[in-house]
């Protein structure tokens, strides 16, 4: 039987404010497949988006959804988590919203390891403010910020996020749709801080401006910077230059965050204090 996108969908919204194969539709599709596998009811998902192309996100899926500000979608999250602990919150991001901007809210959010599930969509520019260099831009590319090229070292949001806490570490491109979709089961079902480094396309504003004259061209380039995890293990420091892995990178069951702060709500509540012992 045909898949049943209009039941995840805001269709009244439709078509969607993406350029034409823009890798955003890509992931929301995976997305929806992966609430679907997980047979999550929609009155119980959240998603909240920050500002960019990938801010539009939100406005899409028909559960509970926040539109927030730029670099803020993390704390915005984080509150709503708290508050309903039970609930699946989905967080998507840009890879300037979310790791420029908004870099220290996601440090934080994997250092406390709260139960979000974080999409960044890395398509290695700001797409909706016509290609400024983000974190993640590879050095030598053109940009608005960089018209002579860009100098700034390219960050691995992966290793950010491994580094800061987060419990679940993954990272697939827009590429491959099926592995998109396992990944975010996988990530979805962990408890604990979910981050998924998502590369996709922007064919516009990165692609157009850096000798790729269309979307599979930049979807080429994509392919051809990423390899699976499994490959760029067995490769030597040389070989993995300018090479990102690809797969599950990191999957440890820690301490989760809205859990501990059932020890504060019991605390204010006459119960005992929480002491250094408690976390020995
Ligand atoms: C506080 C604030 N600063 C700057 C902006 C302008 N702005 C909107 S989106 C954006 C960057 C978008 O890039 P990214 O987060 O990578 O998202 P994309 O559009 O690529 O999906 C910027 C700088 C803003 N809306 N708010
Ligand atoms: S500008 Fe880039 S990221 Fe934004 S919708 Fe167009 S292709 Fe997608
Ligand atoms: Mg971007």
């Amino acid at each position: 039987m045909a898949f049943n996108y209009d039941k995840y969908l805001r269709t009244d919204k439709m078509p969607t404010l993406w350029c034409w194969g823009c890798g955003d539709g890509v992931i929301l599709k995976s997305v929806i497949r992966a609430i679907d596998k997980l047979g999550w009811d929609m009155d119980d998902v959240c998603i909240v988006s920050g500002i960019g192309c990938s801010g539009r996100f939100s406005s899409y899926v028909n559960c509970n959804t926040v539109h927030t500000s730029h670099g803020r979608a993390i704390a915005y999250a984080t509150g709503i988590k708290l508050a309903n602990p039970e609930k699946h919150v989905v967080v998507v991001t840009g890879d300037g919203d979310g790791l420029a901007i908004g870099g220290n809210h996601t440090i934080h959010g994997c250092r406390r390891n709260i139960d979000l599930n974080h999409i960044v969509i890395d398509n290695f520019i700001y797409g909706l403010t016509n290609s400024q260099t983000s974190p993640t831009t590879p050095q030598g590319m053109w940009t608005v910020t960089m018209q002579y090229g860009n100098i700034d070292p390219t960050f691995d949001a992966c290793k950010l996020a491994e580094g800061a806490g987060a419990s679940f570490v993954a990272r697939e491109t827009v590429n491959d749709p099926k592995k998109l979709e396992k990944m975010f089961v996988e990530g979805f079902k962990h408890k604990g801080y979910s981050f998924f480094d998502t590369l996709s396309n922007c064919h516009i504003n990165l692609g157009r401006k850096n000798s790729m004259k269309n979307a599979m061209e930049n979807l080429s380039w994509i392919d051809s910077i990423t390899v699976s995890k499994k490959k760029y293990d067995a490769m030597s420091e040389e070989e993995r230059k300018h090479l990102l892995p690809t797969g599950i990178l990191k999957n440890v069951d820690e301490p989760e965050y809205c859990e501990l702060y059932d020890k504060v709500i019991e605390a204010a509540q006459g119960g005992a204090k929480i002491t250094m012992k408690d976390f020995e």
